[in-house]
């Protein structure tokens, strides 16, 4: 059920157990047109949402803040707990940009199993911004653009400011935007083009509730390493300490869940 723990594990390929659940999940998602599907949910961070938070900034409000890495955290939270109502224990997985091999093949192949894979995109919907059809990619076309390496994630990882390591983590995620292309590059339909690829590429978000947000994206880039999950358990753990991102992360995490009620409207 929904809330419960589950493992995120790495991107794997297409037959693996915990592939099928996520595909499963998002699939289920992608046919419900209300506010508990897909569509509506990705309709947060962009079109017609556009809460998300990038570089300090966030279209609704003047304010400034560095809210990146905490409010993706809750919006992709969000969107587990959805799968999570579909189907029992899915969770996101994590894909290694550093593995060299580009958009990993679970998100890619048409059809698993003779069923379509809803890993390759979604149909958007969202009149306000006249967007009706499926999205689009074109990984590694855009020209000078590359995956990140395991230098520039071991060089960040030693970042030991929050301030820098959260725009610098921003920015290499930006690089992966960009790579993928076409629609994951432009933020008013990225999280369209696939939430679990974005979240695939994420960071601070598998982690338990009271680790920050910090020690969440190191989890994930020593994942990335291929750092055992106890090691950078360890690690995140040595590393605590920044309370008060982690209240602040704890913060924007209660305020969604208690706004995810439980009425069901009807999408536009
Ligand atoms: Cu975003």
């Amino acid at each position: 059920m929904a809330g419960s723990m589950v493992y995120r594990l790495r991107v794997d390929a297409p037959g693996a157990a915990h592939m099928a659940k996520l595909r499963e999940a998002i699939g289920a998602l992608q046919g419900i047109r209300d506010n508990r599907g897909y569509n509506y949910i990705a309709g947060f961070h962009g079109a017609p949402g556009n809460y998300c938070w990038h570089h300090q900034q966030s279209r609704r409000t003047p304010l400034q803040a560095r809210l990146f890495l905490p409010w993706h955290r809750a919006y992709l939270w969000w969107l587990e707990e959805a799968m999570q109502d579909q189907v029992d224990g899915a969770a996101l997985a994590w894909w290694d940009w550093t593995a060299g091999t580009g958009l990993p093949q679970a998100y890619t192949v048409a059809q698993v199993g003779g069923t379509a894979n809803p890993l390759t995109g979604s149909r958007m919907s969202v009149p306000s911004a006249g967007l009706n059809r499926r999205t689009r990619r074109a990984a590694g076309r855009t020209p000078g653009v590359r995956l990140p390496t395991s230098a520039e994630v071991n060089s960040l990882l030693n970042d030991t400011d929050w301030a820098s390591f959260s725009d610098r983590i921003e920015s290499i995620h930006d690089q992966v935007h960009v790579w993928v292309g076409s629609d994951m590059s432009d933020i008013t339909t990225a999280a369209f083009v696939d939430s679990a690829l974005n979240a695939a590429g994420f960071v601070g978000f598998a982690f338990p509730q009271g680790v920050g947000v910090f020690e969440g994206s190191s989890v994930y880039l020593l994942g990335c390493l291929g750092v055992s999950a106890p090691a950078a358990l360890a690690f995140a753990l040595a590393r605590r300490g920044r309370m008060l991102l982690v209240s602040l992360s704890g913060v924007v995490v209660h305020l969604i869940r208690k706004a995810r009620h439980p009425t069901v409207t009807e999408a536009a």
